[in-house]
């Protein structure tokens, strides 16, 4: 029986190929391990569990309704990085504002974490999969002194790792620190994340596309041209692409990362900077894409050039195999 590489091994084996190797970094990426496999154990109890189905009851900063399990999924997280003496602060989907952690050790910390925790949560009551995105920068501020607002707002150029963790059929992390992209599928029955799917290519077309098309008739006219393309015969297949939209960009993505495709959030009327948000959505699975052979943009721009403007700020989204979204492109006015 050949040995299996666990995650553990894997970031030991590779840290030569971070540019800041000091272990730093590997402790952040376990951290973030162990945060998610507390948070897919709450997920499998979802439906038998009162404390984790529904809704909390607040209305975050997006005006979306917190679910028990957003909360829990934050929470997780926060503790983890708090502990870690590595991270000095976070910015998050559920917190208004950005978080500076206090203690001495904490301030000693060189990088910070943008994280969603619960990505997709609108689906966790009906047993869809869901996901957690993360970034991880190194900190322009002074060491020793607080996290600040510009440690957060930095491009999508200046992330030294990120990631995501699907809650599917299997628990899956995947990561890269801009050496290729590797996913780790959890065995459950040994509690470890295992190297399942070693340096992942994005092929370069696809047949599936993924939107949102209940938002059709607000879109971009050159967008709605595109979409009667993916479901023409006109393209590479000589068939129509099949659509598939869970609602989950992680699963979205993880789906086109394997076999090939496009998602898309546009601008639409109800939000007319697009939905999505730059800094812990679009950001860290621009990162990845690229690093797979894929691409995202805004449509006209680069996703990971934009110099942020405000934590929660939302941008159009297009990302997927290269040659989609360079095809969409062309299609937008
Ligand atoms: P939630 O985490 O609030 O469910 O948002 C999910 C999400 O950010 C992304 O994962 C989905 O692809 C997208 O929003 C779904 O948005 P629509 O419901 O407008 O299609």
């Amino acid at each position: 029986m050949s040995r299996l590489t666990t995650l553990n091994d894997f970031i030991l084996l590779n840290q030569q190929d971070f540019p800041f190797a000091t272990g730093e970094l590997s402790s952040i990426l376990n951290d973030i391990a162990l945060a998610s496999k507390l948070i897919r154990r709450d997920v499998r109890m979802a439906g038998l569990a009162d404390h984790i189905l529904g809704a909390e009851g607040n209305i975050n900063v997006q005006g979306e309704a917190q679910q028990k399990l957003d909360v829990v999924a934050d929470n997780a997280f926060i503790n983890a990085f708090m502990a870690s003496g590595v991270v000095c602060g976070i910015a998050s989907e559920e917190n208004d504002d950005f978080v500076a952690f206090e203690t001495v050790d904490a301030k000693k910390g060189k990088y910070v974490v943008l994280f969603d925790p619960l990505d997709g949560s609108s689906n966790i009551d009906v047993n869809v999969s869901i996901g957690t995105i993360f970034s991880v920068y190194r900190r322009v501020s002074m060491v020793g002194g607080p996290a600040t607002l510009d440690d957060m707002l930095q491009p999508g150029t200046a992330q030294v790792a990120a990631g995501y963790v699907l809650y599917g059929s299997s628990t899956m992390l995947v990561y890269t620190t801009g050496n290729g992209v590797n996913g780790f599928t959890l065995d459950p029955s040994i509690g470890e994340y295992c190297l399942s799917h070693p340096s992942m290519n994005m092929p370069e077309n696809g047949r599936f596309y993924a939107m949102n098309e209940g938002n059709i008739n607000e879109c971009d006219l050159g967008l709605v041209e595109y979409i009667r393309y993916c479901q023409s015969r006109e393209n590479q297949t000589g068939k129509p692409y099949s659509g598939r939209y869970i609602g989950s960009l992680v699963a979205d993505f993880h789906r086109n990362l394997i076999k090939g495709g496009i998602y898309i959030y546009p601008a639409v009327e109800a939000s007319p900077e697009g939905r999505l948000r730059l800094l812990y959505e679009c950001n860290p699975l621009a990162f990845l894409a690229e690093q797979a052979g894929g691409l995202a943009t805004t449509g006209k721009d680069r996703i990971m050039d934009i110099v942020p403007s405000s934590l929660h700020q939302r941008v159009p989204y297009f990302v997927g195999s290269k040659i989609m979204v360079e095809k969409a492109m062309s299609f937008l006015k």
